[in-house]
This record gives C-alpha cells, structure tokens and sequence, in this order.
C-alpha cells in the first residue's frame, strides 16, 4: 500500500497524454496547463466542448482504459469512501425541479416534514459512522438558506458531525457568502450544489432558479474555503450533447469541484419525470469515465440509481473511476439497495472501504 502510493506521488511529476481512439481514428488530447499548484499535467481547466465529445463517444474500451489509468494514478482503484445521506428538512420546496419527489408543484407521496432535531440527527450520524460511512450529507428541502433558528441548528448539526470525525456536507440550496463563511466555521467540509443538466436543456428541467443562480452560490461556497460537491443527473430526458455540456461547465471550473456526484434519475410517480423511460446504464458508466478523465483528482460519486443497476454495471461504474457510494437503505426520500446486498456487492467485486484522509 505504502509502495503504492509512494509510486503515485512519483508518477505525479510527469507529463500526461489523454489519447483514444475514434471511429478508428486516434485522438491526442495534450495538457495546456503548467499550474504547480495542480500537481499534475493530467488536471486541466481548458477541456472544449468538443474534446470532451470526442473522449465521450470513444469505443468503450477504449474510454474505459484511459478512465482506469487516470484512476491508479490519482486514487486507489479498489477502495470507494462510503457516504451517509440524510433528509434533515423533507418535502415542501418551492422549487420546481422536474425530478424531484420533494418539490411542492407536484403530489408524490413524500410526507412534508419541519427541520429534524438535532439529537435525532447527530445519533443517525453516530450510526452510520458505526457502520462505515466517513461521510455525512444532510439535504434540506430548501430553495435557499434562510437566516434564523433553522440556520442556526444546521450550524450546530454541522458542528456535532465534524465533532464526530467525519466529513460533513450540506445540501441546503442557495445561500450567501456570510452563511458559506458560518458553515465553514462550524467546521462544514462539503457544500452539495448541483448543475444537474446543459445550460441549454436546464430551463426545461427547472424554471423557478437559473443556471446563473447556482454559479452565483458556488462561488459563496468556493470564497468561503469549504469543498464543492457539484454534479448532475443522466436520464432526464437529455441529449448526449446536454451531457457532454454538463461534464464541460463542471471540468472548467478552476479549481474543479473536488467532489462529483453523478445521479441516475430516480422516476418518482407524481413528478413529470415519473414515466420517464429507464436510462441505459452504459451512459452512466460513459458519463462517470468521462468525468474521471476530466477531473482526474475528484471523487467521482456514484450517486442516486444506483438500485436499478445489476451487479455487473455497478461494476463497470467502479472501473470507470467512481470512487464512492452512499450507503444505507435510503438515499434522501428514495430507496437505495439493502446493506445486506450492499456488502455482498462489495465483497464479489474484492472493494474495500477508504478510510478517512
Ligand atoms: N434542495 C437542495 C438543492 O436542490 O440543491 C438540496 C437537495 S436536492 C435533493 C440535491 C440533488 O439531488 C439535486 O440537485 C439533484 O441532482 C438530486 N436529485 C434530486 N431528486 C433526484 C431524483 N429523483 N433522481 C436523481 N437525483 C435526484
Ligand atoms: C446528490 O447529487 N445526490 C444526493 C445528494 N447530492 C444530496 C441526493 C440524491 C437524492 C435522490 C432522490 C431522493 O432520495 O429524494
Ligand atoms: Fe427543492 Fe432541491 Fe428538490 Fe429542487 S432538488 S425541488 S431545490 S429539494
């Protein structure tokens, strides 16, 4: 393990060629970026749409390769950091977010809550670091952090779960750069905001905030010294342009998020996305490969779906660079596969978990 990683940090000062072949043709895609701070060639800001195109619609093979080389290099191939999710304020958003149970424009059979209280939340966490998970994500269904007594108890949950060890996230939609600058003093490792979608195919997905919007909140995030957590979704309904033109807002930001969650859409009846046909689970391989090319240093999250897919693909999502997977019988409001199917997973395919850094 030490050599292992001794030889990583080695490889770290070399230079870096992303190549594949397309439709028999081989493509070169050379490092623009000398960035001693990036450490690596392999970590740039510069990808265009259409590079990103053409790593996208490799051969699968091919595409695979390169993602599981850059994979060794950067992180170790058999472990995977196991995350905890959890709905501290349920249901009842303003937001009309297309896929979502919990948006209040729609009927689903989500039950509206009011804010967890903070002892039932700090012993869910002390569970779930009983049973593995190093990370911890409370999700709010927010449209934007408001100043007050619920504020003021999130800083206190993030406080007791950064008191527990392990790494917090929040996901509580937007918010401001004085409420970025208090959670980052609660001790807040994570803000989870996604891009979801393509600029383009956005405002068929979501009408009540803008693209502008959640870069606006990033940045409070990115300013206020706290690790974004930034992804999206496949299987809404988008083109392979929308995304090729998600992967590409993502892997130009600079730095990049250091966390990735990409989500298959988990079709809830009562949402418009609730007869939405299945996704064809080598697009999530294709998108997680794509994403550990061009984002080589971040965790690349295997996220929402993971219970539709077989054994098999949850496989080729782990060779593809997914480097983590939320554990637990529920994901927010949704199910996730059994922890008794879990562990058989993990052990057939010999992963084991990563510890805390
Ligand atoms: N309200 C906050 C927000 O939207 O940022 C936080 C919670 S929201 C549930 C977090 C993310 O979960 C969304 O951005 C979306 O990417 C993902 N998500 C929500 N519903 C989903 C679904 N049905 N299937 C897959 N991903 C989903
Ligand atoms: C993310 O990208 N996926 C997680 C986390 N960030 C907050 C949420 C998935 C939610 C899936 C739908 C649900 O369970 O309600
Ligand atoms: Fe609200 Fe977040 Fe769901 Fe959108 S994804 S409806 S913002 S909880």
């Amino acid at each position: 393990m030490l050599g292992q990683l001794a030889s990583v940090q080695a490889n770290r000062g070399t230079n870096y060629f992303v190549s594949g072949a397309i439709r028999g043709r081989r493509i070169q895609l050379s490092e623009t970026r000398t960035d001693v701070s990036a450490k690596h060639s392999a970590v740039r800001y510069t990808w265009t749409r259409e590079e990103i195109r053409q790593i996208y619609r490799q051969p699968l093979p091919d595409l695979l390769f390169t993602a599981q080389q850059l994979h060794r290099e950067f992180h170790d191939p058999n472990r995977v950091q196991f995350c905890r999710l959890l709905s501290i304020k349920t249901g009842g958003c303003p937001e009309d977010c297309a896929y979502c149970p919990q948006s209040a424009h729609y009927s689903t059979e989500v039950t509206r809550g009011g804010l967890l209280p903070l002892d039932e939340v700090t012993e869910f966490a002390e569970r779930a670091r009983s049973e593995g998970a190093t990370r911890f994500c409370m999700g709010a269904a927010w449209r934007q952090v408001q100043d007050g007594e619920d504020f003021e108890t999130v800083l206190e949950m993030v406080r007791r779960v950064a008191g527990l060890g392990m790494e917090v996230c929040c996901s509580l939609g937007m918010l401001d750069e004085s409420q970025a600058e208090r959670l980052a003093a609660a001790g807040l490792t994570a803000y989870n905001h996604n891009l979801d979608t393509s600029p383009e195919f956005y405002g068929q997905i979501i009408t009540t905030r803008n693209y502008s919007d959640r870069l606006r909140t990033l940045a409070a995030v990115r300013k206020a010294g706290v690790t974004v957590c930034c992804g999206g979704i496949v299987g809404l309904g988008e083109s392979e342009e929308d995304r090729v033109g998600l992967l590409h807002q993502l892997c130009r930001m600079d730095p990049h998020p250091e966390s990735v969650p990409i989500n298959a859409l988990v079709s809830v009846s009562g949402t418009p996305l609730g007869h939405q046909a299945p996704l064809d689970p080598l697009i999530f391989v294709r998108m997680i490969a794509t994403a550990r090319i061009l984002m080589p240093a971040s965790m690349v999250r295997l996220s929402a779906g993971r219970k539709a897919l077989s054994r098999e693909a949850v496989a080729l999502c782990f060779v593809a660079g997914a480097n983590s997977l939320f554990i637990g019988e529920k994901l927010l409001t949704t199910p996730n596969p059994e922890p008794d199917d879990d562990a058989a997973m993990l052990h057939s395919l010999g992963l084991e978990p990563l510890p805390l850094r």
